[in-house]
């Protein structure tokens, strides 16, 4: 770098160059590391090697020493599954043939929210990748695999420095035959607050083009109109469109009239009329009892025929395979499962114990259940090198008294972290308690992304503070709650059931400003050429259509993750462990940059501290000798 800095120099290219030359241009000393890939992730792996993961580690775990064993999968094209289907009718041909379908179908939740509910949404396309095969050649009868959306997206860019829109790339070109599946947050897309409409719009046409196929698409407070704008984007882009009621409360219980089998009805008309091509429940904390399955299936089957039913629920409670069976025998065609190994407590139910129930009956699955022992093999091993991000690191079973906080599957998990962090297990029933409060003190909201975190946020304020509920009603005005509490009042995600609470709202927003109807419908559209030019001009001309995407979504993330890719490299290349924890001395591994262009790496020896406060640490890449200077920050 040196010698490049002096011979790109102005003066030295134009003048006669003596001694002060180099006194003179004290810029030539500006080193950049080499832009080349190898070198980046030496310093990658010496940085973790010297200071530890660079990603926030929950618990003290370390990622087992055991590596999965990949299952053997036949040669040739894999079977044709309900993907052809789609792509051979179109979304309203597919949606027939589901409906027409004899036995029951299952999604397989097991790439996204299995592992968002039960290992913070860590696992990275290196492992999803390895069994891709496996699930195209021996899961061609699954309704779809979902793999996209929900906290994915955010969590690929942030904490595992991946691109999201890679990872959809490269698992639809191993599992060509099984429909894709993802959770957009309607008009919040894959974020956490509402966004312009046509950023909406664009990102599912960029989604479907990247392989992309069935969006189920709901909104945190069932406010339809945000539910219908996510509706129209996923549908225009050519997507098969999924609306999902959100579910909550209790409809076989006579005493919860808020959330009655009434308002799921009348919801359900009203995206059937809009054209919803499948229609979901989605039962994001686990609440749907076999009894509500029973009542909730049965009346929405009687009053949509021909439209498909997809259920998907949470196994906080240990319920969830007694309540997809008994939504399958009211009529479901379609339920939600996670393969064994990374099912039930706060993830979905077992896969393998419903094919194991169905097999023989009307509703037989027709998946073979020794492939399913396989696969979850595969599951069982890896989860274990995610260990640092496991639930079952603190928590040891599901509980039922979600019944009465109604706390989500993934939230559910991430407050007993916070709960756990604060190095006292027992706050966890305490935060509980005072999320139930803050629900009710919300006007008893319906509780997902991104309502869940405004209770939650509401619900710590209370821990923290030591409040009642009588005593923040009482003192409202006077109190300073999280922003996402008050900006939830001034309507900033759209308007929940029922309306927002009085006089609570009133006395918390005194003279704020209230946004009327559709928040975004008063968001002034997305500039994307002025984005994409911001970002070529920060990043360079690389900049391909699914960047300006994930900028658009979450601008000061992607710009984190481009300049940590620029500093470290390709590091989704590495496995799991040497991400998480880097190699031990002597360690010798292979990591494959793209087809053909595989390093071999050793590593060597860690240098003593210098008077900089760094470390050099050596490395075999190659077969040559290569260092990396690394500040120590520990
Ligand atoms: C998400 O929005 O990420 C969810 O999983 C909601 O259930
Ligand atoms: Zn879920």
């Amino acid at each position: 770098p040196f010698l490049q800095n002096v011979l790109s120099n102005h003066q030295f290219l134009h003048s006669t160059v003596d001694t002060q030359f180099i006194d003179e241009n004290q810029e030539l000393f500006n080193l950049k590391p080499t832009q080349n890939r190898a070198q980046k992730l030496l310093h990658y792996l010496g940085h973790v090697m010297v200071n530890g993961p660079t990603t926030p580690i929950p618990v003290k775990a370390k990622p087992s020493s055991t590596d999965p064993v990949i299952p053997s999968v036949t040669m040739g094209e894999p079977p044709v599954g309900f993907r052809d289907v789609l792509l051979r009718d179109g979304p309203e041909g597919f949606a027939k043939a589901v409906r027409a379908h004899q036995g029951l179908l299952l999604m397989d939740t097991t790439f996204r929210d299995a592992h968002q509910s039960l290992l913070a949404t860590r696992v990275r396309t290196h492992d999803l990748k390895k069994i891709s095969p496996f699930v195209s050649h021996n899961f061609s009868k699954l309704f779809s695999l979902e793999n996209w959306g929900g906290a994915t997206f955010d969590v690929a860019m942030r904490f595992l420095s991946e691109c999201p829109w890679k990872r959809l790339q490269e698992l639809r070109a191993l599992i060509p035959n099984v429909p894709f599946q993802m959770l957009l947050r309607g008009a919040n897309a894959v974020g956490y607050t509402n966004y312009p409409d046509n950023a909406v719009f664009k990102f599912c046409e960029v989604a479907k083009e990247n392989g992309m196929d069935i969006f189920r698409v709901f909104d945190s407070l069932n406010y339809l109109p945000n539910m219908l704008l996510g509706m129209e984007a996923a549908g225009a882009a050519g997507g098969v469109v999924e609306a999902a009621i959100s579910y909550t409360g209790d409809v076989s219980d006579p005493m919860r009239q808020k959330y009655s089998l009434e308002y799921y009805v009348k919801l359900a008309d009203e995206l059937v009329k809009a054209g919803t091509h499948i229609l979901c429940i989605k039962d994001m904390a686990g609440l749907l009892k076999p009894e509500a399955s029973k009542l909730l299936v049965s009346a929405l089957r009687e009053r949509f025929p021909d439209v498909p039913i997809h259920v998907h629920t949470h196994d906080t409670a240990g319920a969830g395979v007694a309540a997809m069976l008994a939504c399958a025998e009211a009529g479901a065609d379609v339920v939600d499962v996670a393969v064994d190994s990374m099912a039930g407590m706060t993830s979905q139910p077992s896969m393998g114990a419903i094919v194991a129930c169905a097999k023989g009956t009307k509703l037989d699955t027709g998946i073979a259940l020794e492939k399913v022992f396989d696969y979850s093999e595969y599951w069982e091993v890896t989860r274990g090198l995610y260990a640092p991000f496991d639930c079952t690191a603190t928590m040891k079973s599901g509980n039922a008294d979600v019944y009465e906080n109604e706390i989500p599957g993934g939230q559910y998990t991430n407050l007993h972290f916070q709960a756990h962090s604060m190095g006292l297990g027992n706050k966890f029933k305490e935060v509980k308690k005072a999320y139930t409060e803050a629900n009710k003190l919300l006007g008893d909201l319906i509780k997902v992304t991104p309502s869940s975190k405004i209770v939650g946020d509401l619900a710590q304020f209370m821990v923290q503070n030591d409040l009642t509920r009588a005593e923040v009603e009482e003192r409202a005005d006077e109190l300073s709650f999280p922003l996402s509490v008050v900006e939830f009042l001034q309507g900033y995600i759209g308007i929940p059931h029922g309306g927002f609470p009085e006089p609570f709202r009133s006395k918390v927003l005194k003279s704020l400003p209230r946004i009327e109807g559709r928040p975004g419908a008063s968001l002034s559209p997305m500039d994307f050429k002025a984005l994409e030019e911001g970002l070529r001009a920060a990043h360079g001309d690389d900049i391909t259509p699914e960047d300006v995407m994930s900028a658009a979504m979450y601008p000061k993330v992607f710009q984190e993750f481009k300049e940590f890719t620029s500093n470290f490299g390709p590091v989704d290349c590495l496995s799991t462990r040497l991400f998480l924890d880097g190699p031990k001395i002597a360690e010798e591994f292979e990591v494959e940059l793209e087809r053909g262009k595989t390093l071999h790496i050793k590593a060597l020896a860690l240098g003593d501290l210098n008077k900089a406060g760094q470390r050099e640490v050596f490395f075999e890449l190659n077969g040559q000798l290569r260092s990396v200077l690394v500040k120590d920050t520990v």
